[in-house]
């Protein structure tokens, strides 16, 4: 599909994303030739939606101000993702002592690992759709100096894509720890400019704490490991959060919480997942989606999202990010689980 922005979408009849959902010829004709003063434009926000009619959302930010000059659109999809209305305000929370789990899957019999990262973007520089490459590069070298800075467990190194070897880059994203290259929602969104340029992953030696820079965010801050222990990867996600929160100023909306290109990560930029083995309830999907409805949980396929299961193992996580605290978000996560796995054992 191509569009050269010069009149109004034509969404195919299966288009499900919220883009086609609520853009009106009215609202097209109010938007279409506003600009923020960074020059990203409302055309080069709607394109990835239009260009890719099987996307979910549909729609970038390029920078702060474009959640406020095309909030006609934004707030609708906002409020339809998140349950987030326009008076709503979103408030933080990173109090452990709030917290009530445990592991759900003690024997480790169903759930294969545990993943929980955020997405941060600096204070005062415009989202990756609309930043040009010296500030890519400004970002790429602020974060790698803040994360040499990192101590004990969470200590490691920064690695640029950029004259990274091939298999090495391969193998990191067949083993779930690095971003794919070549997303077409990404590429469509302008956020594939000047690939691989500024781009990177920093890990510990363990690669159970990463930060990916430049992707879709200018920073994906990670903490994973095997097994279905919540608590530990939350609490070194919060470590390393924090740590790097030192010197690296993160863009923080007093409405909105953490302003992310997608506006389905904003808040508390919050995704905590696990990958769980569930081979009977994947052989009855109406009674899966009743659960995972049910809990605000989100099904992705076992290479993120986009992708598909492979061997009954799915990609479980929290559906909602924004008008809930970050312990609402593991603790939404923990409870599903918990559903999903009695659910699968009661399955003959
Ligand atoms: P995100 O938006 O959270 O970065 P993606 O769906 O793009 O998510 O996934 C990024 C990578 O993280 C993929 O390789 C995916 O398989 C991996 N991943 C997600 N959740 C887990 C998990 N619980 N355990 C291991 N890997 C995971
Ligand atoms: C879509 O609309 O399907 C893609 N642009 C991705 C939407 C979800 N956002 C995200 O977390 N990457």
């Amino acid at each position: 599909m191509s569009w050269d922005g010069s009149s109004f979408p034509e969404f195919n009849a299966d288009c499900t994303s919220l883009l086609a959902r609520y853009l009106s010829r009215q609202m097209y004709d109010r938007l279409k030739d506003k600009t923020t003063k960074n020059g990203y434009k409302f055309l080069q926000a709607i394109n990835s939606g239009v260009i890719n009619q099987d996307s979910q959302i549909g729609v970038y930010a390029g920078d702060a101000e474009s959640y406020d000059l095309f909030s006609p659109l934004l707030d609708l999809v906002i409020e339809d993702y998140h349950g987030f209305s326009k008076d709503d305000r979103h408030r933080s929370d990173f109090d452990l002592s709030r917290l009530s789990i445990s592991n759900p899957d003690p024997d480790g019999e169903f759930i294969v690992s545990t993943r929980i990262r955020v997405g941060r973007n600096v204070a005062d520089i415009p989202l990756g759709a609309a930043m040009n490459s010296s500030q890519r590069c400004s970002v790429e070298t602020l974060v790698a100096n803040s994360v040499r800075d990192l101590k004990g467990e969470l200590a490691g190194t920064y690695y640029p894509l950029k004259g990274m070897d091939d298999g090495v880059q391969r193998q990191l994203i067949k083993d779930h720890f690095l971003f794919k290259d070549g997303d077409r929602f990404l590429a469509a969104a302008g956020l594939n400019r000047h690939w691989p340029e500024g781009r990177g992953i920093f890990h510990n030696q363990e690669k159970t704490f990463l930060v990916w820079v430049n992707e879709e965010d200018q920073l994906r801050i990670i903490s994973m490991q095997q097994g279905g222990d919540i608590q530990a990867v939350f609490e070194r996600l919060l470590t390393g959060v924090h740590a790097i929160a030192e010197t690296v100023p993160y863009l923080y909306d007093r409405r909105l919480g953490y302003l992310t290109s997608c506006p389905s990560n904003l808040g508390t930029a919050m995704r905590a997942s696990v990958h769980i083995r569930l081979p009977k309830l994947a052989l009855d999907l109406p009674a899966f989606n009743l659960v995972a409805e049910e809990h605000h949980l989100q099904i992705r396929g076992v290479h993120g999202e986009h992708s598909s299961s492979e061997d009954g193992v799915f990609d479980i996580s929290n559906t909602r990010r924004l008008g809930i605290t970050e312990i609402d978000c593991v603790q939404e996560l923990y409870q599903g689980v918990v559903a999903l796995i009695n659910k699968e054992k009661q399955i003959s």
